[in-house]
């Protein structure tokens, strides 16, 4: 690995981060009704290697989202399949980081994890305190999700499975993809666009309601 660099990622070929627009927001009622404090609540975004999670995070994330991003080399070619996103030049070395306010009193905390294998013994530190998480599927590389799924099964976080559709890949029903993942019925599962902000901010709704379905008052 080269370096640790922040921006090297919004180059990729044929493909850009969506640009983030710093502004000089205006302060919501909330944050001058100092007896109405905003409820802050972490949320993991996890699985395979390269199925969209930085890009997830940077489309959602209202202020610059912290990317720890190297470039990848020839030395990790054998380990990395790059065949499902031919323009990936970096990988995430540690987390992803940004915020996002929903319903003016709800601020999510996202993080992303790494991907590679290599990377997951850090798992354990980032879900701590996280009210739910987000697996992120692709269905050409479907079984790349399962050690994700393991893990929130496991540890009993709630969890959703978000299928990011990578443009030009054949698409499935949810029902199909909760087959083949035997995802319990009571899990969401939706078929979304990790690049589109709308998109994951209707996966991160589906989260909060599931999670505060399943947790105990
Ligand atoms: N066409 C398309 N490309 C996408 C989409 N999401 C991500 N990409 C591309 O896929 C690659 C992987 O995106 P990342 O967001 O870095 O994936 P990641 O899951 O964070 O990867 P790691 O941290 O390395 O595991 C990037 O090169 C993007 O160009 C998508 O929805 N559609
Ligand atoms: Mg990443």
């Amino acid at each position: 690995m080269d370096s640790v660099v922040s921006d090297a990622s919004r180059v990729a070929d044929g493909f850009r981060y969506p640009e983030l627009v710093e502004t000089d927001e205006e302060l919501k009622a909330w944050q001058k009704d100092r007896t109405r404090a905003p409820i802050a609540t972490k949320i993991v975004v996890a699985g395979g290697f390269g199925v969209g999670k930085t890009t997830l995070v940077g489309a959602a994330s209202e202020i610059t989202p912290l990317q720890t991003e190297a470039l990848m080399t020839e030395a990790s070619e054998d380990t990395d399949d790059l065949s499902s996103t031919p323009g990936k030049l970096t990988t995430t070395v540690a987390m992803d980081f940004g915020r996002i306010t929903l319903d003016d009193d709800l601020v999510l905390y996202l993080f992303g994890t790494p991907g590679q294998q290599r990377f997951w013994f850090m798992w354990d530190d980032l879900v701590r305190g996280a009210i739910g998480a987000v697996v992120l599927a692709d269905t050409r590389r479907l079984k790349d999700c399962f050690p994700a799924l393991d893990y929130f099964e496991s540890c009993g976080l709630p969890y959703v499975v978000a299928v990011n559709h990578f443009d030009g890949t054949e698409e499935f029903e949810p029902a199909d993809v909760r087959e083949a993942l035997t995802v319990p019925v009571h899990i969401p599962v939706m078929i979304m666009d990790a690049r589109r902000r709308f998109s994951v901010i209707e996966t991160l709704l589906a989260l909060v309601g599931h999670a505060l379905e399943v947790s105990p008052e």
